[in-house]
């Protein structure tokens, strides 16, 4: 049987100063904005309202802590970045956040790299992994929206992107929409918090 897990939404932190990190493990998901992110929470909280979602990318401009229940751990959903028609002030902004979220984590496990399955890996994502790679971060890869792209697509993404990230372990296929992949990536997430 499948475990049932529930998500609360425990804390969003819009700057530095207001960031109080828990001890417990955490994960963090990451990607370019509108790659699906808060989809793809609420996909996991199985609600359809937990996180907001909007035709307008950019529209998390916050980091959100998401308490694991019954286990404990935490999702930090950070700001999608990259949005192009973002200032510059607002990408520092981005950064100064992130950067003070990742020297106060001791607890985080890994980060997800959410990447678009449609689109062949953006420089935006290489920069988002050769910035985890720097600092020791572990990587779990999820390509979103599989259900927009067919079965020979989906199997020359995951090849493309075990040899960019040079693993033996092929992304996880996700879809908000169907559901795709979510037993699996709980899973990990299960794994890699408590395990
Ligand atoms: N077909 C399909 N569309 C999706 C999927 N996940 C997200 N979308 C759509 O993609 C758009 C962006 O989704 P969000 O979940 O808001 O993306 P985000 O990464 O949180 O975006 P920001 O917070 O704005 O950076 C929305 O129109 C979603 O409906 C999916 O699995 N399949
Ligand atoms: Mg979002």
């Amino acid at each position: 049987m499948q475990p049932t897990r529930s998500l609360v939404l425990e804390a969003t932190i819009f700057t530095p100063a207001q960031l109080a990190v828990p001890e417990a493990p955490q994960i963090a998901l990451a990607g370019r904005s509108n790659v699906g992110k808060s989809s793809l929470v609420n996909c996991l909280a199985g609600r359809k309202q937990l996180a907001k979602i909007s035709s307008t990318p950019g529209k998390t401009r916050s980091l959100n802590f998401y308490r694991v229940e019954p286990s404990g751990y935490y999702l930090v959903d950070l700001p999608g970045y990259g949005y192009a028609r973002c200032a510059q002030t607002e990408r520092q902004k981005w950064a100064g956040l992130i950067n003070s979220y990742l020297d106060k984590a001791a607890g985080l496990r890994a980060v997800v790299a959410l990447l678009d399955s449609r689109l062949a890996p953006q420089r935006l994502d290489l920069e988002l992994v050769a910035y985890l790679r720097q600092r020791a971060i572990p990587i779990l890869a999820v390509l979103t929206k599989a259900d927009k792209i067919n079965q020979r697509e989906r199997s020359r993404r995951q090849a493309e992107w075990r040899d960019l990230l040079r693993t033996p372990e092929s992304p996880i296929l996700f879809s908000s929409q169907t559901g795709l992949g979510r037993e699996a990536l709980w899973a990990r997430l299960d794994s890699l918090a408590l395990g």
